[in-house]
């Protein structure tokens, strides 16, 4: 049986109240993880806080941050230091598409959005994170990249770009921690089944349905449990990248679909 190495660690998730973020608290609570949760959906992360304490009886802190508000991702790490709460391994989920649309189409707010949250949020958390996991000699930094940063596809090409940082920033994070213990990874899903096309789409709902319709996607849960065996990995064992797609999906935009 494979060792569980994540209980009694202090993991802190980004974007915990949906998709992703919420199946990773899940799977790391089960396993014994103490869990800083945080989100703006502030009643989402505390109703996931509770089911969490009363189904695993693991401490978890429920914290409302906008990971693009630098003097509050800040404000967050001192709190959390205060608490004793220092989180060992930082799951960089948080992130968004808004729209689909040619660059000569696209909305300078939905690209603003997008490269605040996905690129300039992860670094806020990574900054305020990262130095006491050096100071400890100990720690783990996982980004939730994606294959959009590795195959740009029409209309997504800002998505892609943050997406692409994501993947540099994995490399140049990881580079700059040589000599440390710290580990540096990035699992890449591709379609997985979440909020993201709802809020890619601005809430039309038909259409975020139709993008998984056909064939079967990846499930929250089918990347959580990736990120639970890179977390999960021996001390010496970096697994850097995970890429992950449904069967269903060879590139991405060529995905099999039956009609529907
Ligand atoms: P969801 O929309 O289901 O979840 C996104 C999460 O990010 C929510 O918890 C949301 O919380 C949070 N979030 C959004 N903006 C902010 C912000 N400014 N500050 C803090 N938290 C924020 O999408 P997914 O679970 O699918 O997405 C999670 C990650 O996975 C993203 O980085 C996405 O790019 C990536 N990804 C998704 C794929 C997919 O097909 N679904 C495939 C590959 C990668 P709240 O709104 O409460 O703030
Ligand atoms: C999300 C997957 O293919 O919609 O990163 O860009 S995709």
């Amino acid at each position: 049986m494979t060792p569980n190495r994540i209980a009694g660690r202090t993991i802190l998730i980004t974007g915990a109240t949906a998709g992703i973020g919420e199946a990773c608290a899940h799977a790391f609570a089960r396993d014994g993880a103490r869990l800083v949760i945080t989100g703006r959906r502030s009643e989402r992360l505390d109703a996931l806080a509770d089911e969490l304490t009363s189904t695993h009886g693991v401490d978890v802190h429920p914290a409302p941050l906008d990971v693009r508000d630098r003097e509050a991702v800040d404000a967050l790490r001192t709190r959390l230091q205060a608490l004793d709460f220092v989180p060992d391994v930082l799951v960089n989920n948080a992130g968004k598409a808004l729209g689909l649309d040619p660059i000569q189409g696209g909305d300078l707010d939905d690209w603003d959005e997008m490269i605040d949250t996905n690129v300039k949020g992860l670094l806020y958390t990574t900054r305020a994170f990262l130095p006491a996991m050096i100071e400890a000699d100990r720690g783990h930094v996982v980004n939730i990249g994606s294959i959009a940063g590795r195959w740009v596809y029409p209309n997504g090409g800002v998505y892609c770009g943050t997406k692409f940082a994501v993947f540099a920033l994995t490399e140049g994070i990881n580079v700059d921690l040589a000599g440390t213990r710290v580990r540096v990874s990035s699992v890449d899903p591709g379609l997985v089944e979440t909020e993201f096309s709802r809020v890619r789409f601005h809430g039309d709902a038909s259409r975020a349905d139709s993008v998984y319709q056909g064939y079967t996607p990846l499930s929250p849960s089918d990347v959580a449990d990736a990120v639970s065996y890179v977390v999960n990995a021996p001390e010496h064992v970096d697994v850097f990248q995970l890429v992950l797609m449904p069967t269903d999906q060879r590139h991405a935009t060529i995905v099999h679909k039956e009609s529907v």
